[in-house]
């Protein structure tokens, strides 16, 4: 029996950004370095398998450093922590590594270079994200104010419309934030912006590729956990360029079979934190009902890398 003919667009640039890739390396060094068990507060990436695999290899996931004992190494995730916890960390003479993304770090140092200026802080992020938690964390409780929509612009309530900046979380959906930073700016004309905003730019590359491919496809399927910021914005991103089925699938079997039936084109993406090995099995479990044609939407090329923290350069 002849196979149904489809079209497979992958995206490019999808999966594995530089902050993601430099994460998981600090974990396996880590390892490396120290021997398991290597605690690791927070899933160092969104992705189940990711942490799986790490765990097999005899990392301990927590969520709080209360939950590790003072004698193992302790690493923070990609996502970032509040100031409180590298300090506590310390206070307890703990060997604690920090594999929050260098991305994230700048926008946790712009809050705090704005900060001592005097300015009060606004942050553009979505309430209880790690990320979002772990920067507002940089400044004492209360001090940045957070807004995740249009409305919430309107109801802020600050200390002097003349000494405010905002920030961004870097993985939120670049439209969205570009219009409650035009009701910031409109509201607070005064107010101190990033030069663009401080969505990075494994963010920004992935979700264009999506709306370069949306015209093409009857269905989008963008490969990443329910708990990843940047994958889900790129499920909203696909179904405001007008693909009619757009959906979050943690790997293959999450595939409905049903719902795609009669179509001739899929488009195919992956968020920061999946891995590769998810968008293969995908394609194989496509090839294994259609005959597949796959085509590549690329709309960048990356060339980014960020160095691991200097303690596991250096010798045990
Ligand atoms: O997209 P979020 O921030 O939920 O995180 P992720 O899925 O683990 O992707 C990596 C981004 C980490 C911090 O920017
Ligand atoms: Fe860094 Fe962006 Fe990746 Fe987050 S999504 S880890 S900010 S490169």
């Amino acid at each position: 029996m002849s196979l149904p003919p489809l079209t497979l667009y992958l995206a490019a640039p999808r999966g594995f950004c530089a902050g993601v890739d430099r994460a998981i390396k600090i974990v396996e060094m880590a390892l490396e370095k120290w021997g398991a068990p290597v605690y690791v507060r927070h899933e160092i990436v969104h992705n189940r398998f990711v942490v799986d695999g790490l765990r097999a290899k005899g990392a301990v996931f927590v969520e709080e450093l209360d939950d590790c004992p003072l004698d193992r190494p302790v690493v923070f995730s990609a996502h970032g922590v509040p100031k409180a916890v590298p300090a506590e960390a310390a206070r307890r003479e703990m060997i604690a590594v920090d594999a929050t993304c260098p991305l994230v770090t700048k926008v946790h140092n712009e809050a705090a270079r704005h900060s001592e200026n005097g300015l009060q802080m606004i942050m553009i992020g979505h309430a209880g994200h790690p990320e979002t938690v772990g920067t507002m964390g940089q400044l004492p409780e209360g001090e940045v104010l957070l807004v995740e929509t249009v409305e919430d612009v309107g109801r802020l309530v600050v200390r002097d419309p003349g000494k405010l900046a905002f920030i961004t979380q870097t993985t939120l959906s670049v439209d969205d934030t570009a219009d409650i930073a035009a009701a910031l700016k409109a509201r607070f004309p005064a107010i101190v912006a990033p030069a663009h905003d401080d969505i990075c730019y494994a963010t920004t590359n992935r979700q264009m590729a999506v709306k370069a491919m949306a015209g093409k496809i009857d269905a989008l399927l963008v490969i990443g956990a329910p708990n990843s910021s940047n994958s889900k914005r790129l499920v909203e991103v696909g179904a405001n360029a007008g693909c009619a089925y757009a959906q979050l699938i943690q790997r293959a079997t999450d595939i409905d079979w049903r719902a795609l039936e009669g179509i001739r084109s899929v488009g195919i993406t992956a968020g920061a934190s999946a891995p590769e090995v998810l968008v293969n099995e995908v394609i194989d479990a496509f090839r294994a009902r259609f005959a597949t044609t796959v085509e590549m939407v690329e709309t960048a090329v990356e060339n980014v890398e960020f160095k691991v923290p200097r303690i596991l350069r250096e010798p045990a």
